[in-house]
């Protein structure tokens, strides 16, 4: 299975999360990108460079005037004088206006952020530029050939929502695999979020639309980022309705029940007759993980490549989280492996 990866991705450097009510080194870190590329090359998976494809598939799923903010933040914060990231302190809260968009630097990262966690830093937008490169080469391989790929995306997507990034997450790399797949001329695509989190943003994008199904398994809600989405009751709008199916799971949820939610998303999936399938794959539904609560082991990532192999759909993986770094290259490896052994 072939991997695309753009070196860009390694731009973004942020020095800050805002964690437990400190700043810490961020859990999304460049490192993780060394240690699945280790562990793609020590399986002997061949890594592609990807084509710079512009803004316009960005534009298919985003709004401009939040990619032209994302692209100039850095620059506006600097020239505002601000000495650390650019992290939000405010936002349009419940009671507040939600139809002014600030002149103010400070004012736009609380109009165009979900989260405090994720800062924007000199390198980011030219990374979040690269990691949607990586999707769209990946999506464009499958979309050619019928082969499976692996888009190793960094910054990940799926939190990123038509107009707000958050979770660490910038462009939404899944969704604009998916709208390139349905320009290409599938009729109808799947999302499958396998991340510990909740796809909030996948899911907002495609909420009123019938052409992308998008389902996700994640920690519930109630007790997980990203907390005010992913409940099950969130089932699609218009359109849509139906076309939106969330399986939140509690901390500690064994893998033989989330294994059971993902049979029901396989059912769901193929009674849509989708015609490729764009995994969101997040790894840190590992037991090690250092801020998620599901149980997966090293060897329940190769029965999960092998049962989605069994879907029998084109498929495109695509990298979300996964901050166990030690282990993320094996776990990712051992889906693909997985999927391998029933694909070939
Ligand atoms: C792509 C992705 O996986 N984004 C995750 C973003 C999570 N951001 C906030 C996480 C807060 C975790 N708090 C858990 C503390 C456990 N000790
Ligand atoms: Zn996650």
């Amino acid at each position: 299975m072939l991997t695309f990866f753009s070196e860009g991705s390694r731009q973004r450097q942020a020095r800050s999360e805002l964690h437990d009510g400190a700043l810490v080194t961020p859990f999304e870190c460049p490192e993780r990108i060394d240690l699945v590329l280790n562990a793609l090359h020590k399986a002997a998976f061949e890594v592609r460079t990807p084509s710079d494809y512009g803004l316009a598939p960005v534009l298919a799923v985003h709004d401009s005037s939040y990619v032209a903010f994302l692209e100039s933040c850095w620059q506006a914060w600097q020239a505002a004088g601000h000495e650390g990231e650019a992290i939000p302190n405010i936002w349009p809260a419940r009671t507040l206006r939600g139809d002014k968009i600030p002149k103010a630097v400070s004012g736009q990262l609380g109009y165009y952020a979900l989260a405090a966690e994720t800062s924007i830093t000199e390198g980011t937008f030219a990374a979040a530029m690269a990691s949607k490169d990586t999707a769209l080469g990946a999506v464009e391989h499958t979309l050619a050939t019928g082969e499976p790929t692996f888009g190793l995306c960094r910054p990940p997507g799926h939190h990123a929502a038509y107009d707000q990034f958050g979770g660490y997450c910038f462009f939404n790399n899944a969704a604009i695999a998916a709208q390139r797949a349905l320009d290409a001329g599938k009729r109808r695509v799947a999302v499958l979020d396998v991340d510990f989190h909740h796809g909030n943003g996948t899911q907002q994008i495609f909420y009123s639309r019938d052409d992308v199904l998008f389902l996700s398994l994640h920690g519930d809600p109630n007790v997980t980022f990203p907390y005010y989405s992913g409940y099950a009751d969130e089932t699609g709008e218009g359109r849509g309705a139906g076309f939106n199916v969330n399986y939140p799971l509690p901390p500690g949820t064994s893998v033989a029940a989330w294994m059971t939610a993902l049979e029901k998303a396989l059912e769901r999936i193929h009674q849509a007759e989708c015609e490729l399938i764009v995994v969101s794959l997040g790894v840190d539904i590992f037991e090690g993980d250092p801020i998620s609560a599901f149980t997966f082991q090293h060897s329940d990532f190769i029965a999960l490549g092998k049962r989605l192999a069994e879907a029998g759909l084109p498929c495109v993986f695509l990298m979300e989280g996964g901050y166990a770094v030690e282990d993320i290259g094996v776990n990712v490896v051992n889906v693909l492996q997985g999927f391998k052994q029933v694909r070939g």
